[in-house]
């Protein structure tokens, strides 16, 4: 099979929510030499998308999304360890979640990797994460980074109640936040007083270590 017949396999069976072949061809891909980065931004992320146009269009439904989103999740499974690969010292302690009402995760876990790998300590406190959860998790850990995720209209309304609960709790000071998901803004993040937006778990990485170096840089001063 070549690179683009196999790039479009794993697309098709993605689409389709076909695990067991998504994880074949994943292997496969990885045996023929191809990066996990090409599996993932050109197959895999490209085939959630589609399933998002076609529930949109109302092609498709949530059985479809949900078999969609799993066989994904069992293609990160195995890209993760390749992703997360490092040698570098911990630059960071990050804690994330996704915000309460909302249980999509392959997005933060995706971006979880992608700290991993860049040398961060993830703290992952998983969905539907509450207000009081995100505080108490601050305390616990004394993250530099607090992350929320979002992927619903109606659950980034969300962010706003977390850094509600950090300014009570004395927190908000304490910690960069930054949030994300597909349809999160940097105007929406700006409004909601968030240090940081990113698109993407490559920017989110970016971001978190500039937001981190001009913390370091004023607490120096
Ligand atoms: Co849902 N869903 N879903 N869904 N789902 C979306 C998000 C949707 C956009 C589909 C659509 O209509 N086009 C739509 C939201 C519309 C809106 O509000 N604007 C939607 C809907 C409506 C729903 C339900 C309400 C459907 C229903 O029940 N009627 C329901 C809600 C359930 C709930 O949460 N309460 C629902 C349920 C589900 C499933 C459970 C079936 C499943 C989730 C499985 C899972 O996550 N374990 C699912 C799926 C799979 C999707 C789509 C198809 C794929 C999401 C995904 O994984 N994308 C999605 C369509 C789409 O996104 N186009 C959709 C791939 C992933 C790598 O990208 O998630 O964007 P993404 O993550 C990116 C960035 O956002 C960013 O980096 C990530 C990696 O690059 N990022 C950050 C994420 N977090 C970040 C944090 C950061 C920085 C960057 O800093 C802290």
């Amino acid at each position: 099979m070549t690179r683009d017949d196999l790039l479009s396999e794993l697309y098709d069976k993605t689409l389709v929510g076909n695990g067991p072949d998504v994880l074949t061809l994943t292997r496969q891909g990885l045996s023929d030499g191809l990066g996990p980065e090409a599996l993932l931004y050109e197959a895999l992320i490209p085939a959630l998308e589609e399933v998002g146009a076609r529930f949109e269009r109302g092609d498709f439904f949530v059985p479809e999304m949900l078999i969609a989103g799993k066989a994904m999740a069992g293609a990160l499974d195995i890209l993760r360890p390749l992703l997360a690969e490092t040698g570098a010292q911990t630059i960071g302690k990050v804690v994330m979640g996704t915000v309460k009402g909302d249980v999509h995760d392959i997005g933060k876990n995706l971006v979880n990797i992608m700290f991993e790998g860049a040398g961060f300590e993830v703290i992952d406190l998983g969905v539907q994460v509450s207000p009081e959860k995100f505080v108490n998790a601050v305390i616990e850990h004394k993250p530099d980074i607090l992350g929320f995720s979002a992927f619903l209209t109606t659950t980034m309304p969300m962010f706003k109640a977390n850094m509600n609960a950090l300014t009570k709790a004395g927190l908000r000071d304490e910690v960069i936040i930054m949030v994300g998901g597909a349809p999160v803004t940097q105007e929406y993040a700006d409004v909601v007083g968030a240090d940081g937006y990113a698109a993407d778990a490559s920017a989110a990485v970016v971001k978190a270590k500039e937001l981190l170096r001009r913390r370091r840089a004023l607490a120096n001063a």
